[in-house]
């Protein structure tokens, strides 16, 4: 893999300081990137048949059982999946105002930050959720200057904004404060997305902000929020994307994470719909590849509003020419002008499925 991506992972050194590898004495000889090749040892319990790594593959308990794994079948979002991470350390757990913060070391992923039990990211493959999300509206819109993040608290998706120097202010609506304070005690390298002095912090709920939001504020908003189960059920609903189109200028772009289409291509379906009726410019589906969520992709909804047009597809504000914007604060690891291109690539199962992308509208091509 080129540059970064996964660095931390290929060598547990830049994590915590001690170089680990898989080459000891009681261990066949494995590449030191190739940590992940640990898990097939054996592990004690393992009670599985022997072409069957416990871990890999799980079989619901009795309910009287002795152990509760058949729990993790019953998230309602994936039901009958469940992706296994080796835990090494807890390194926190504590139950915010809202919901269940956990941190914890993996032994392949690097630290991994879990909300209500689900994934939001881990050291290795952040990159690849928060570089697409920042890059895909602010390099489709010549010089950005005002943007919006809701949710986000980890600060990864500020660090990407700031490498954009046309930015001149990042509001960021984060509810839950705990989020924030973990991260900038155990994700500093997404953390540092809150030290640039163009951030500005409102703790607190994004539907009430946007609410008071000035009409027409917004370049680009950009909701990075958790799954819509529980407190985010109601943003994949059409009163807060109204919210958001009401707050963005003519013109103005919506990147809104939209779930994987392995698994939610009815819930994609409501979305895309629900914003092909709220924005009069373009709307558009994307997709990037994040090993550790669900099914291990996760997409984008990309919309603009009635104004000058803008054409998703291809990045008119490439990243690649904006000055200094590869090396800001640390290399691009996952994203690029030609990544960007390739995310709107949608499988035909995808088209087939969700009707309202089989028909893309061509884009309104700036002229
Ligand atoms: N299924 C998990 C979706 C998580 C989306 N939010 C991630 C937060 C990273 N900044």
């Amino acid at each position: 893999m080129e540059g970064d991506a996964g660095r931390g992972l290929e060598c547990q050194k830049t994590m915590d300081g001690k170089e680990s590898n898989a080459s000891g004495p009681d261990k066949a000889v494995l590449p030191s990137c190739c940590l992940k090749a640990r898990a097939c040892d054996p592990e004690p319990d393992a009670k599985s048949h022997s072409t069957v790594c416990s871990g890999w593959f799980s079989k619901p308990r009795s309910p009287s059982g002795e152990d509760d794994r058949v729990l993790y079948f019953n998230n309602p979002t994936w039901p009958g999946e469940a992706h296994s991470i080796k835990v090494e350390k807890i390194l926190f757990k504590e139950r915010s105002e809202y919901q269940e913060v956990l941190v914890f070391k993996s032994s392949s992923y690097g630290k991994v930050l879990v909300l209500d039990g689900i994934v939001q990211l881990t050291d290795k493959d952040e990159c690849a959720y928060q570089e697409m999300i920042a890059h895909l509206p602010l390099c489709s819109i010549k010089s950005p200057k005002n943007v919006l993040v809701v949710g986000g608290g980890d600060g990864g998706v500020l660090r990407e904004i700031s490498r954009h120097n046309s930015v001149e202010l990042i509001d960021i609506c984060e509810i839950d404060k705990m989020v924030i304070d973990v991260s900038k005690k155990f994700f500093p390298e997404l953390a540092v997305g809150f030290e640039d002095p163009r951030v500005k912090l409102h703790v607190g709920d994004a539907v009430e902000f946007l609410r008071h939001a000035p009409e027409g504020k917004y370049d680009a908003i950009i909701v990075d929020s958790s799954d819509p189960v529980g407190p985010a059920q109601e943003l994949v609903e059409k009163p807060f994307f109204e919210t958001l189109a009401r707050a963005l200028r003519p013109g103005g772009v919506l990147c809104n994470m939209a779930e994987s289409m392995w698994l939610h291509t009815h819930l994609i379906q409501d979305i895309i719909a629900i914003c092909r009726e709220t924005f009069k410019g373009s709307v558009h589906y994307a997709w990037t590849s994040v090993p550790t969520y669900p099914s291990g992709v996760i997409g984008f909804v990309l919309c603009s509003t009635e104004g000058p047009p803008v054409d998703f597809l291809n990045p008119i504000n490439p990243i690649e020419k904006l000055d200094g914007a590869l090396q800001y604060r640390r290399e691009l690891r996952f994203y690029n002008s030609e990544v960007h291109r390739a995310a709107f690539a949608l499988p035909s199962f995808v088209k087939r499925e969700v009707s309202c992308l089989r028909d893309v509208p061509p884009t309104n091509l700036v002229v």
